[in-house]
């Protein structure tokens, strides 16, 4: 039996199944193949006139090659059975990463989920030890001792990454009390994806962060997927994190998260807002993971039409345009294109020359204060 929810469109029964009688076996429970596709809505062509800085323009072109060159490697090294654990790409959603951090200041913060490669490297942690620490070498960022779902860079602000889903922006809350208290006009932004907007803390965290008016920003990444269930199935409003924010007296705010440019106009009066002690901002980037939830997931519950349209609004390919559209010349961008692919061959290296962390490692980093003997 479907049920009716206020808003007119039919609930699912089991895992998205319209019907009992369409829930007739396992492998139609979990083939949403036939729904209707969610298909992008068009670049808007004004973007081009968004007055952004060249340096800005750039900055934010060679930031998505890195992450769209170093996504493709780590899938490369996994296919090489060479990362360890698990992963969760973001390929496809680079420039959300891009265009917030664009806006951030170096001494602002970061939380991202267990998909946080890119949040890491946008906040300028270096490539090597990234790529080591998803290989699980003792010369990665966190000594291998974290992996591709826990990275994290205490010296560039990025404070981690969070698999138990929307726990994250309650802690994120936290740096932004301490720097409200501190004084300092330090800014948190915290990541999170469509499916934590049904989780209670994230209306827990945003409760806090609007009655305290908290410099804090919440970016969903809505990819329109929570694992392999779409989230339109699941969730009472159809945009899962701005339908919510009228209930925490925040403006609802949509980007399209498949252009750079439309994400760090947003994050930036976001973030000028949070410095100016006017409290949160919620926005929602609108964007599409282009391959499957994580490395063990070859992503064939999405309609081919659904995929096929996302493919075709690929931000980076989108970008190249735009810059040549706005007048840089195309051998100024090849030629970032091809500094990015030597120095993500040259992490790959470093990276491989680790080795395996040794057991010296195992209570080291474990306490806040150092080391651990002085407990035992
Ligand atoms: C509290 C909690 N419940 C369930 C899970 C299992 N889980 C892992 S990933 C995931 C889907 C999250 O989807 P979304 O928030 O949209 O992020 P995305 O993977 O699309 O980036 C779920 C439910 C979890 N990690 N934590
Ligand atoms: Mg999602």
């Amino acid at each position: 039996m479907s049920a009716e929810p206020m808003s007119g469109r039919p609930l699912p029964t089991v895992m998205g199944a319209w019907s009992a009688e369409e829930a007739s076996g396992t492998d139609e429970l979990l083939d949403y193949s036939n729904r209707p596709s969610r298909l992008p809505d068009p670049v808007d062509p004004a973007n081009d006139s968004l007055d952004i800085s060249v340096g800005d323009r750039l900055g934010m072109y060679e930031m998505q090659q890195i992450l769209r060159q170093m996504e493709k490697r780590a899938y490369d090294l996994f296919l090489q059975n060479l990362v360890k654990g698990t992963s969760h790409l973001s390929l496809g959603m680079e420039a959300v990463a891009a265009g917030v951090a664009r806006a951030q200041r170096p001494d602002d913060y970061t939380f991202a989920t267990y998909r946080g490669h890119a949040h890491t490297m946008a906040r300028g942690a270096p490539l090597g030890p990234v790529l080591a620490e998803l290989l699980g070498r003792d010369n990665g960022i966190l000594k291998g001792k974290g992996g591709s779902m826990h990275l994290a860079s205490v010296e560039h602000n990025m404070m981690g990454s969070y698999a138990i889903i929307g726990a994250h922006l309650c802690i994120a809350n936290g740096t932004a009390w301490s720097a409200q208290m501190r004084g300092t006009d330090q800014v948190t932004v915290a990541f999170f994806g469509d499916g934590a907007t049904n989780i209670g803390a994230f209306h827990e965290a945003l409760n806090m962060a609007a009655i305290w008016k908290l410099p804090v920003i919440f970016v969903c990444e809505n990819n329109l997927y929570m694992e392999y269930t779409p989230i339109d199935l699941v969730t009472a409003v159809p945009n899962p994190a701005a339908d919510r924010a009228a209930g925490y007296g925040l403006e609802s705010i949509i980007v399209d998260g498949n252009d750079a440019d439309d994400v760090y106009v947003a994050a930036a009066a976001a973030v000028a807002k949070a410095r100016a002690g006017q409290g949160p901002s919620l926005i929602e980037a609108k964007t599409y993971r282009q391959g499957g939830h994580s490395r063990a997931d070859p992503g064939k519950y999405r309609p081919a039409d659904e995929l096929q349209a996302w493919m075709e609004k690929d931000p980076i390919p989108l970008y190249h345009q735009r810059m040549l559209r706005l007048g840089i010349d195309e051998s100024a961008l090849l030629t970032i294109q091809q500094d990015v692919a030597a120095r993500v061959d040259a992490a790959t290296e470093f990276a491989k020359s680790g080795s395996e962390p040794g057991p010296e490692h195992l209570m080291t980093d474990v306490w806040a204060d150092g080391g651990s003997s002085w407990r035992n």
